[in-house]
């Protein structure tokens, strides 16, 4: 509830509604803070006036209720940390699905735009050399390894299969980018010189904002990319309609 007045997105992954929750605890948590202290801070402002108290005391506080307060705000913080936004990160980063159960997408930053590199409807990424990099080749495709023929590389398009775990193993040319993926609860940085995979599950299908979120340069505020969850129908036509044209044709169902 809290979550929606302060207009967060509402989660389109799997994972999301726990980070939701997680937020909605924090968010009603700090607000018992906030209304705590601002009571407190009010209460001394006329409880310790100088009008009321003409003479020091050096003695100040003789209970032990400020110490007990702080440490069950102390314990609260612990429990949050501990018992939900570490096994979520846990989860995050060490239980990946395994590469033939997902859709990998690499994803490159570049200043101001992102690169995302599908395998095509062969499923196998064709060989990248970084020496072929060039205005018309932004990944380096090796023009003669036959399963790069059916490999599509889109700027600032995403297609995602609903339902389906996704693997996106991100990078960056140039400088730091951040790849926030704000629908799915989200994100990491793209850093030169290294690709970091994160993974989720899109559940709901629809059409969402990818923004990055490093500030990376004078166009940065144009670093823009559309992110589309797509139902198994829609995604086939995407994949048909993209292909490069002389690519081998996707294999039928049985
Ligand atoms: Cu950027």
């Amino acid at each position: 509830m809290l979550n929606h007045l302060l207009g967060m997105p509402q989660s389109a992954s799997e994972h999301g509604f726990l980070i939701d929750h997680m937020l909605e605890v924090c968010h009603w948590f700090m607000l018992a803070l906030f209304v705590g202290w601002s009571t407190f801070f009010v209460f001394t402002l006329f409880r310790f006036h100088e009008s009321r108290n003409p003479r020091a005391d050096y003695h100040g506080v003789k209970t032990k209720a400020s110490t007990h307060i702080e440490f069950m705000v102390v314990l609260i913080e612990a429990v949050l940390l501990l018992g939900f936004a570490l096994p979520l990160w846990a989860k995050r980063v060490t239980q990946f699905p395994k590469d033939a159960d997902a859709q990998v997408v690499k994803v490159t930053g570049q200043q101001f735009t992102w690169i995302f590199h599908y395998a095509g409807p062969d499923g196998i990424f064709g060989k990248q050399d970084l020496n072929l990099i060039s205005t018309s080749n932004d990944v380096g495709m090796d023009p003669k390894d036959p399963a790069g023929k059916d490999d599509i590389v889109a700027r600032n398009e995403l297609h995602l299969l609903v339902n389906k775990p996704v693997i996106l193993e991100i990078g960056s040319k140039d400088v730091i980018h951040s790849l926030s993926l704000q629908a799915m609860f989200i994100g990491q940085d793209a850093i030169p010189g290294t690709i970091t995979p994160i993974w989720f599950k899109p559940i709901r299908t629809g059409q969402y904002e990818i923004i990055c979120g490093q500030l990376c340069g004078l166009g940065h505020y144009g670093m823009r990319a559309m992110m589309f969850v797509d139902s198994p129908e829609d995604y086939a036509a995407w994949l048909k309609d993209n292909a490069p044209a002389g690519a081998p044709p996707a294999p039928q169902k049985p």
